[in-house]
């Protein structure tokens, strides 16, 4: 044999060995596949060529912007008027830039929400910029910002809502499809290479009183079709919602999974005998993959907003997310085996906000610095050939650090089931850190570690590769004060240990010179109280913390109740602590709607509006429509809000903020659920406040 052939042989032998057998995208088992033969399997499954190029992106932008930034909802009717749509100063330039300086690399703009109105010009419907007064209605927001993504570098998406609250065909199933494939067609073929399509799953009824069907594989035929590239997320076959609005990752992530994308009958009676759903705790598990037949590549993304709602609401502009908890957010979403998709809702004018904007680059600044330096000796990759293996790593001399990056190369699936970290301390190894799952990145905050060498031990369903083992010294954060009133109206302040705080009640902001925090203190009436922690005698000090507070509900008391269970009295809803909830019974014979709760002030109230605080677990009992009664005597009673709506609180429990029409005097009032976001039976609240004049 000539030389040239035998290295031809050779290195054909040495291919075969190499090339593992790999499932893109997903895998069924053959019957009676032992548990062994799925792990296998599983562990073969890897992600589709967009899907991985959509999970190295990281971090990614929602922008939700449109008719709802100019009505303060979350939710539009679709009854809006599209001449309320009239931005002063839009500046998609202006998004592109603070979003870029902060590392994102994607943006998702809501070409059209819930409400149904457009961004963009379209034939399809007169619900649209086109009837607006923006630019005498010839604007675009969608190719404006489609314009600025060309400028910036970045990548563009499109949210296109299927619930539509406008279109007069919705409910009648095929041609409410036919007009939204055609209102995609538009969006897919005149705004360039668009790289996600974000779907919502949520369905309602339409005019004629029908539960629209999606038409969901048609839609996704249409984008394989006319954008080949783009990853379809949510209710799409790519990419899978993390089950909450709140920014947390799970802390076992695995991106092969179990549950399946539930458009398709089969899928849904699939996760149906897994008893899973998105919002499950682990879907990757052994114990699911003994009983599952299918598995698919379909990674998680975090998406949450930095404001309380998805849309902008000057309401919230103290309540924006600060640096601390943007980089929280971040190393519990992509340091979660995750993309993070943080929502930043331009304002009325078409501009992101000054606070906004200061807190992104904050973040941006934080994580720049982190990932400057590895500060472990540079190493080859590491690739095992068993399922468990240990590793040394050396740390750079003198080098000090307090995050750890863990990445598996995802290109050959995902394959760590745990792993341990320990580090080499006056010739002992003592373990500081233990996990799971770790996918394309596991960031493990510790802290301040000074050592020579780390080592890290793994235990893979098969044998596994890192992409890389890497280590930074973060910057540490100095954290703000925590404030807190009873409802005794007694004000608590906390701060780290060796902090001393100092405060304010007169909504100026305080310094080294301002009242100094002892002990809890009374505080009965409305008004801002602000803190600040100061540490190393004066040389650091932290932001100023900042809490309205409404007048104190020590004199409040419960006079009706529809219904309670034992230890979820409805005292629980007006004892200032959201910790406590009113629930009323949920047994198969619990009472059924309406609940209710009647509250006496005790004085006379001028009340603009009342906030409603739902249970933060998502758990049961969260209403979603609801009357409000007032009234002065406790027997007369004014019904002022006849079937109000809190938007979007089945996914994302904010406190829902509601104002009257007017100023309203009054020293009852009371509560009426009228339902609950799952239909069941049972209502409950965490805490229930009046907005006062
Ligand atoms: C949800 C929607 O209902 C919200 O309004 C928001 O758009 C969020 C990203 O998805 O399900």
């Amino acid at each position: 044999m000539k030389k040239k052939n035998l290295l031809l042989v050779f290195s054909i032998i040495l291919l075969a060995s190499c090339t593992e057998k790999r499932y893109e995208k997903s895998a069924t088992f053959p019957q009676n596949a032992t548990l062994e033969e799925k792990l296998k399997i599983a562990s073969h499954i890897v992600p589709s060529p967009q899907q991985l190029a959509w999970q190295e992106l990281e971090t990614t932008v929602f922008f939700h912007f449109g008719i709802n930034t100019f009505t303060g909802r979350e939710w539009g009717d679709g009854t809006e008027s599209p001449t309320l749509f009239n931005p002063t100063n839009l500046n998609t330039d202006q998004w592109c830039e603070t979003v870029k300086n902060a590392g994102f690399k994607l943006v998702i703009i809501t070409a059209k929400h819930h409400d149904g109105f457009c961004l963009w010009q379209t034939k399809t419907t007169k619900h649209s910029v086109a009837a607006s007064p923006w630019k005498n209605g010839e604007g675009d927001v969608v190719k404006e910002l489609q314009k600025s993504c060309e400028k910036y570098g970045l990548k563009f998406g499109v949210y296109l809502s299927p619930w539509d609250r406008n279109a007069v065909s919705y409910g009648d199933s095929p041609a409410y499809n036919q007009f939204f494939m055609e209102q995609l067609t538009e969006l897919l073929t005149n705004y360039g290479k668009v790289d996600e399509v974000w779907f919502d799953g949520a369905c309602g009824e339409g005019p004629n009183g029908k539960v629209q069907k999606y038409d969901f594989p048609a839609y996704y035929n249409l984008i394989k079709k006319l954008m080949p590239n783009a990853v379809v997320a949510v209710s799409g076959d790519d990419v899978r919602w993390v089950g909450n609005e709140a920014g947390f990752g799970r802390d076992t992530e695995w991106s092969v999974t179990v549950l399946q994308n539930d458009v398709r009958e089969e899928a849904k009676i699939s996760n149906e005998k897994l008893g899973i759903s998105t919002t499950s705790k682990e879907l990757g598990s052994k114990e699911l993959i003994e009983k599952a037949e299918k598995m698919v590549w379909w990674p998680s993304e975090v998406d949450v907003s930095i404001r309380q709602g998805w849309f902008f609401h000057p309401k919230d502009d103290a309540r924006v997310k600060t640096a601390e908890q943007l980089a929280n957010i971040y190393f519990n979403s992509v340091g979660k085996n995750s993309v993070l998709l943080l929502n930043i809702p331009p304002n009325k004018e078409g501009l992101i906000a000054k606070q906004d904007s200061i807190n992104l680059a904050e973040y941006g600044q934080f994580l720049r610095q982190m990932y400057a330096e590895n500060k472990l000796e540079e190493t080859k990759t590491w690739k095992s050939k068993q399922q468990c293996e240990s590793k040394i790593f050396d740390v750079k001399k003198e080098a000090k650090f307090n995050v750890i990056e863990l990445a598996e190369d995802i290109r050959y699936g995902q394959r760590i089931e745990s792993f341990s970290i320990e580090v080499l301390k006056n010739n002992n190894w003592e373990t500081i850190a233990k996990g799971t799952t770790i996918g394309y990145k596991r960031l493990l905050r510790l802290p301040i570690l000074n050592v020579e060498k780390i080592r890290i031990n793994i235990q893979a369903r098969d044998n596994f590769r890192f992409k890389h083992v890497k280590a930074y010294l973060a910057e540490e954060f100095i954290s703000k004060p925590i404030i807190e009133r009873n409802k005794d109206g007694m004000v608590s302040i906390k701060a780290n240990e060796n902090a001393t705080i100092k405060y304010t009640t007169d909504g100026t902001t305080p310094n080294q010179n301002s009242e100094l925090y002892t002990t809890p203190f009374e505080f009965l009436s409305k008004g801002t109280i602000k803190a600040i922690a100061i540490y190393s005698e004066g040389k650091k000090q932290s932001d100023v913390q900042s809490r309205d507070f409404d007048i104190a509900k020590k004199e409040w008391s419960i006079i009706a109740r529809s219904d309670e269970e034992l230890h979820y009295e409805a005292e629980k809803a007006i004892d200032n602590n959201e910790n406590t909830i009113w629930h009323t019974p949920w047994d198969s014979d619990a009472k059924k709607h309406p609940h209710f709760i009647t509250i006496d002030c005790a004085q006379q109230l001028k009340v603009k509006g009342f906030v409603l605080i739902p249970r933060k677990d998502m758990l049961g009992g969260i209403p979603y429509n609801y009357d409000f009664y007032i009234s002065n005597d406790g027997k007369n009673w004014k019904k002022i809000i006849a079937n109000g709506e809190f938007s979007n609180i089945k996914n994302n429990p904010v406190n829902q903020e509601v104002l009257f029409q007017q100023t309203e005097t009054l020293r009852y009032f009371k509560f009426v659920a009228l339902n609950e976001v799952e239909n069941n039976a049972w209502c409950s609240v965490a805490e229930i406040d009046l907005i006062t004049k």
